[in-house]
């Protein structure tokens, strides 16, 4: 059977201009995943629109797969209509089709909902046996006995971070603008792989950098620490995602460091407590915001946060204060989104029975144009205001503010080298995008990260192990972040109430008076710039 599996990009990451390096950072690992089922004298190719555009108007496959976000639904349909003027078979599925899937069904012969992983099989069969179905909707969820995902279709030189990988599916979290609970209703929400499949997988992975997307890589503690324990001492190192409680827990995040986590995406999303009530990002709520912060650098790896602007309790002043707190944090790169209720989830549910969704053009509901109607601000406040934080954010002067606050030069060099890599060199990364060269970087964000913590990490081991000599009131290090914790809320001057999160100075100077904040989209445009 003739196969061509496409990722439709949005438009502007087309652009003849300009292309953003967010849309060359990874490979379509849903589509190499699904690739992994077909049987190997299947003639298949993987298509991703974001870095490249092949001519596919006389594409005759046996089957087209298309893969629609919401931003790029638009694009997946005229591409899906035009197939089946063809003749071509189109199946469609993931996370848009899952949210409405009588909208794809008018562009597809076939459509599914939720995971492909147990539908997948079944509907290949059916098309084999030339009895293909109109609708097949997951209830299964499981990884164990996944098939290696197809790398080989991946053409790894257009993608700086060639080697992405889920090891799981979900979050065991419920927050309420989240994609998670729509996409995985029906079944299982949050579920793991095997360990010692997962540990396969990396294995397969030519070279040392390795970057997890999966939701939550710490929602299952023993799952965790049992993958960083295997990981430790292959000399890999690594990038993630995980939630501020998962941060605070005592013990799991060494051991992440020591398997070789380098960097990590923190959904903060809010600094305004009565935000994280709302959005039911419940994991957030009375969390030391600072500690979390403090508490990655300790141990030598770089924060990532995600914040989310628009949420009921925000009002003009969030931007400002949210950008410079995170200055103040020293926190490397921030992601910033306009708060976007995706049909589906509940905050989209909640929106729509106040009269409050603005339209549906879904190639606005990329988390950078309001969509909704605001209650702290205008909608144009609120974009003004979003653009305004990456810029203030992104400014040289904001880079170095946040770079003195590291104790060590080395470490402060990095700061600046790293935050200004992503944002300040967009042409040269363009250059090397269009070239086809991006995957020349590698080698760079490599030495960053590997260089980045290692120092740190052994510093920390030598330490303990000389604290075990000594045997002589030495604390666990874990008992050394909660008292780090607690003193650190008696300097911020903590109001104790457990709902804020609390945002405290970093460096003993004045805590920033904020109202404190909500964490949103956590995982949308998981880029390491967004
Ligand atoms: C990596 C990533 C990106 C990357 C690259 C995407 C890529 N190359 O695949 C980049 C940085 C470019 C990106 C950009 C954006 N992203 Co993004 N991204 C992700 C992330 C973190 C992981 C995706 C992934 O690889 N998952 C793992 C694979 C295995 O799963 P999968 O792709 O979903 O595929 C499985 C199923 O969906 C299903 N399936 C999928 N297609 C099909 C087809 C058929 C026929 C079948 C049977 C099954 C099936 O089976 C697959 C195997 O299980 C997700 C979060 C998430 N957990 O999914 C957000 C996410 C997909 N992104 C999101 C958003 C909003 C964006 C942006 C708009 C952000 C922005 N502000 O710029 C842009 C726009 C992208 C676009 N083209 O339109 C939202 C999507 C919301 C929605 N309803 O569509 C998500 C869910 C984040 C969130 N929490 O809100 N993203
Ligand atoms: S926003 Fe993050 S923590 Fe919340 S449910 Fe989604 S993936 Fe989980």
């Amino acid at each position: 059977m003739r196969i061509t599996m496409i990722l439709p990009a949005l438009t502007e990451a087309t652009s003849p201009l300009f292309r953003p390096i967010k849309y060359s950072l990874f490979p379509p690992l849903g589509l190499a995943t699904l690739a992994g089922y077909l049987r190997p004298d299947d003639d298949v190719r993987i298509i991703d629109e974001h870095v490249e555009r092949p001519r596919l108007d006389d594409d005759r496959p046996d089957l087209v797969v298309i893969q629609p976000y919401i931003t790029s639904a638009r694009r997946s349909y005229r591409l899906a209509d035009a197939y089946r003027a063809r003749g071509v078979h189109v199946a469609m599925g993931g996370l848009h089709v899952t949210s409405l899937p009588e909208e794809a069904a008018a562009h597809a012969d076939t459509v599914f909902v939720g995971p492909g992983e147990d539908t997948w099989p079944v509907f290949l069969d059916d098309l084999r046996r030339g009895r293909p179905g109109r609708r097949y909707d997951s209830t299964n969820r499981t990884l164990v006995g996944l098939p290696p995902v197809r790398r080989d279709l991946i053409k790894r030189h257009r993608y700086l971070v060639p080697n992405s990988i889920v090891v799981s599916r979900g979050c065991p979290h419920h927050c309420d603008f989240c994609y998670k609970d729509a996409f995985f209703s029906g079944g299982r929400s949050f579920y793991t792989q095997t360990v010692d499949a997962a540990l396969a997988e990396i294995d397969r992975l030519p070279g040392r950098h390795v970057y997890f997307l999966d939701d939550h890589l710490f929602g299952n503690r023993r799952f965790a620490e049992a993958l960083f324990d295997g990981m430790t001492g292959l000399g890999r190192v690594w990038q993630a995602a995980g939630t501020v409680d998962a941060v605070l827990a005592p013990g799991l995040l060494e051991r992440a460091v020591d398997a070789g986590l380098r960097s990590l995406f923190v959904g903060f999303e809010t600094i305004n407590g009565d935000n994280l009530e709302q959005q039911r990002k419940r994991q957030n709520i009375g969390r030391d915001y600072s500690a979390v912060i403090r508490r990655l650098h300790d141990l030598g790896v770089m924060v990532n946060a995600s914040f989310v602007f628009g949420m009921d309790g925000d009002r003009p002043d969030v931007f400002d204060r949210t950008v410079s707190w995170a200055i103040d944090q020293g926190i490397e790169t921030a992601t910033f989104h306009i708060m976007t209720p995706y049909p589906g989830t509940k905050l989209y549910a909640r929106m729509e029975a106040q009269g409050r969704i603005l339209h549906h053009d879904w190639d606005l509901y990329d988390t950078r144009h309001t969509v909704f109607r605001p209650t702290g601000m205008t909608g144009r406040q609120l974009e003004d205001g979003y653009w305004r934080a990456y810029r203030e954010f992104y400014r040289w002067g904001s880079i170095w503010r946040g770079a003195s606050t590291k104790p060590v030069p080395r470490d402060r060099l990095r700061h600046l080298a790293y935050a200004g890599g992503w944002k300040k060199f967009e042409p040269l990364w363009d250059l090397l995008i269009r070239g086809g060269q991006v995957l020349h970087a590698l080698p760079l964000l490599e030495a960053a990260l590997g260089s980045f913590g290692a120092r740190r990490s052994s510093e920390r081991r030598s330490s303990e192990d000389r604290s075990d000599e000594r045997r002589s009131g030495a604390r666990s290090s874990d008992q050394r972040h909660a008292s780090e914790r607690s003193s650190d809320q008696r300097r911020s001057g903590s109001t104790g109430d457990a709902r804020q999160p609390q945002t405290g100075s970093r460096s003993g100077r004045e805590p920033v008076a904020f109202d404190h904040v909500v964490s949103g989209v956590t995982s949308a445009g998981r880029g390491a710039d967004g």
